[in-house]
């Protein structure tokens, strides 16, 4: 971001104050922040106690080996049955836990706690019978159905660390994270529905076990739902295994074991400045006390709310905000299988009005795409029933935030914009909607319990009006534990920066107003965001310089008006490759959509003769990036060569 259109941002002020009602029956009141700062411990204590524990920890946090972290020491405790049991037991079994809206109009199913609980029980007998046992992974695969919920509530129940891979991905990238974290199970599906037809699943399974099994990994068997009914070609009988076979022909008794509170609950991967994912551990009591507690406060739960967010459980949005904090709360949500425009624009806000939604959760690329089609569509609906409106994933631009209060929320609504990673588990900035004012393109502050600051190069905090990298300064519950596997990338790569002061590092930018409040602005590592998904610069670099054509590629993430960043490309050919053909930029642009997946597929590539490198051969990205951008190029001082960038200017002038 400019320093121009910073200090444009900056000068917003526009505020929102917390509607009357809101504010008096809040969740949380102004007081909690200053009881959370007094007594960090007990604050954190008392959210824990939101979960039901076998048995009670002895002490909240044990920071004796940092960054290596322990909450609620000695804690025993079953993430699913806090999830679901307990509901059932504490007599809220017919309370709809799930309305599930498939994409094909009609295909509607409604899934109380009790119902939940049964199929929880049955999904965990049947793994058992796979074979699964405590300590065990399992990948899962799915679509937005309710049986991948199931899955992975099956998983915690039976203490067997679950990783979900977006659906999105392709086999390869799907292979890496099978052998990454040694996946003994694959639940997956035939297939899902996107905008209106079926897609397959189950094929990139088998070819990501095929490569899995070249590198000397196998997987044991693969658990498949059968949601479309399409034509699965290939089927191992000694490995494949119908849903409908097994869990839906198991006990629906099964009792749930306490572990420990640190006990392994999931790995997510996400990217990280190198080209391999990173496997982001989070355990069992910290996790769920921080997604319990921050879903109950930021969206001031109530019991008769409906709530939906429109995440995919394959991102860490879908794990914290559809699986484990809004159902450790009880809540009834809305869950929707396909995108928002199928089969029409409106389907979105059609369903709000229908299930008359209170508490809506989504991502400012999607907002940017609603706003363009303009209100029109929205209008058609009533959605009278939103009491508070969520965003996530990437800084909202202060007009898609007024746009959305506004069209969306009816003007009554609250936003609040939160801000935190699939490393912090849970939301650490946003407002509260019924303590804090809403002042678009803010995050605001941390809420209680957490504690940031915007700091320089050397750790200094920078005064209101100033900007720098944002930091944690103390540990919360729900923080990532490790780098599943490498404790030193852990280490080196959130804690070195500020190893002295013992900060949390999180690789963003962020500046405080004059007011003190934080905006968050994005990146400052190699790592782009993409519609709200994090992507690895290095990780598409890999991706296209594995294609025989390629002999060196450099990525930047350039501003977009739709996705907010938008991956470009800039490639130098293998001489023997020549020009590489009429087709060339279509041919790489479909490899790195193989290798990865769509969401990485480069909006653009520049077929380029050299790349503006340092005297120490660095690539500086920053050059590119001026020119994906349109900008004039900036300092080009400290190039070995200066004259590349003149040169590629110039071709990417005629490229146009
Ligand atoms: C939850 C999630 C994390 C990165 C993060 C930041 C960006 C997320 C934001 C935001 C500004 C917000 N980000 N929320 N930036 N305002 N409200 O998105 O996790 O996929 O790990 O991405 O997303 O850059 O560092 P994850």
């Amino acid at each position: 971001m400019t320093d121009q259109t910073l200090s444009n941002l900056l000068k917003e002020d526009r505020r929102f104050e917390p509607p009357a009602d809101l504010a008096a029956n809040a969740n949380l009141q102004e007081e909690a922040y200053e009881r959370a700062r007094t007594d960090r411990d007990a604050f954190w204590a008392e959210q824990a106690d939101r979960l039901s524990w076998e048995t009670r920890w002895d002490q909240v946090l044990d920071w004796s080996n940092p960054p290596f972290a322990k909450w609620f020491v000695g804690g025993r405790l079953n993430a699913a049955y806090n999830c679901v049991d307990r509901h059932v037991e504490e007599g809220r079994g017919d309370k709809v836990a799930f309305h599930f809206v498939g994409e094909p109009v009609d295909d509607e199913r409604t899934i109380t706690y009790a119902e939940l609980k049964d199929l929880v029980c049955q999904a965990a007998n049947a793994l058992v019978d796979l074979g699964v046992q405590t300590g065990d992974r399992v990948a899962i695969y799915m679509p937005m159905i309710p049986e991948a919920i199931v899955a992975m509530l099956a998983c915690a129940r039976l203490g067997a660390p679950h990783t979900v891979v977006f659906g999105g991905f392709s086999s390869d990238a799907l292979a890496t994270r099978l052998v990454d974290c040694g996946a003994k199970v694959v639940v997956t599906a035939d297939g899902g529905y996107r905008r209106g037809a079926p897609s397959a699943l189950k094929p990139a399974v088998d070819e990501a076990r095929a490569k899995a099994k070249d590198d000397g990994f196998e997987v044991e068997k693969v658990l498949v739902v059968r949601r479309t009914g399409q034509e699965v070609e290939a089927w191992d009988d000694d490995v494949d295994v119908w849903w409908h076979d097994s869990v839906e022909q198991a006990s629906t008794e099964h009792t749930p074991e306490a572990f420990d509170a640190e006990h392994p609950l999931y790995v997510m991967y996400t990217s990280g400045t190198t080209g391999k994912p990173k496997g982001i551990l989070h355990t069992t009591g910290g996790y769920l006390t921080g997604a319990s507690y921050t879903h109950w406060a930021v969206f001031d739960l109530k019991d008769d709310d409906v709530y939906w967010c429109t995440a995919d459980i394959g991102w860490v949005t879908g794990h914290s905000y559809i699986v484990y904090g809004p159902l450790a709360n009880g809540a009834t949500q809305v869950l929707y299988e396909g995108t928002p425009d199928s089969p029409e624009r409106g389907r979105w806000w059609q369903i709000i009005a229908e299930k008359k939604v209170t508490l809506f959760y989504t991502a400012p690329t999607a907002i940017r795409s609603f706003m363009k089609q303009g209100r029109e569509i929205p209008d058609r609906h009533d959605m009278g029933s939103l009491r508070i409106l969520g965003s996530v994933g990437e800084p909202i631009n202060p007009e898609a935030y007024v746009w959305y209060r506004h069209v969306i929320g009816g003007d009554r609504t609250p936003v609040v914009d939160t801000w935190w990673q699939t490393e912090t588990g849970a939301i650490m900035i946003s407002p509260l909607p019924g303590v804090t004012h809403g002042k678009p393109g803010s995050a605001m502050i941390p809420i209680p319990g957490v504690a940031a600051d915007v700091v320089t190069d050397e750790g200094e905090s920078v005064p209101d009006g100033s900007g720098g990298y944002l930091v944690l300064t103390e540990p919360w519950p729900s923080m990532l534990r490790t780098i599943w596997g490498d404790d030193e990338r852990f280490k080196d790569t959130y804690w070195s920066k500020y190893a002295k002061q013992g900060w949390y590092f999180a690789g963003d930018g962020a500046k405080k107003d004059d007011d003190g409040d934080l905006w968050v602005l994005g990146r400052v590592d190699d790592v782009m965001n993409v519609s709200g998904h994090r992507l690895s610069t290095t990780e598409i670099e890999s991706s296209l310089v594995s294609h025989p054509k390629v002999a060196e590629a450099a990525v930047v993430g350039a501003k977009d008006e739709d996705t907010g960043q938008a991956v470009c490309a800039f490639v130098i050919l293998r001489e023997e490759a020549g020009d590489g053909g009429a087709d060339i930029v279509e041919e790489l642009r479909n490899h790195v959509r193989k290798q990865i997946g769509p969401i990485a597929k480069p909006r653009q590539i520049m077929v380029v003769a050299e790349l503006p490198k340092t005297r120490s051969g660095k690539i500086m990205r920053r050059l590119l990036k001026d020119v994906a951008e349109n900008r004039e190029v900036g300092d080009v001082t400290t190039l070995a060569d200066s004259s590349v960038m003149d040169l590629i200017s110039k071709g990417m002038d005629s490229g146009k």
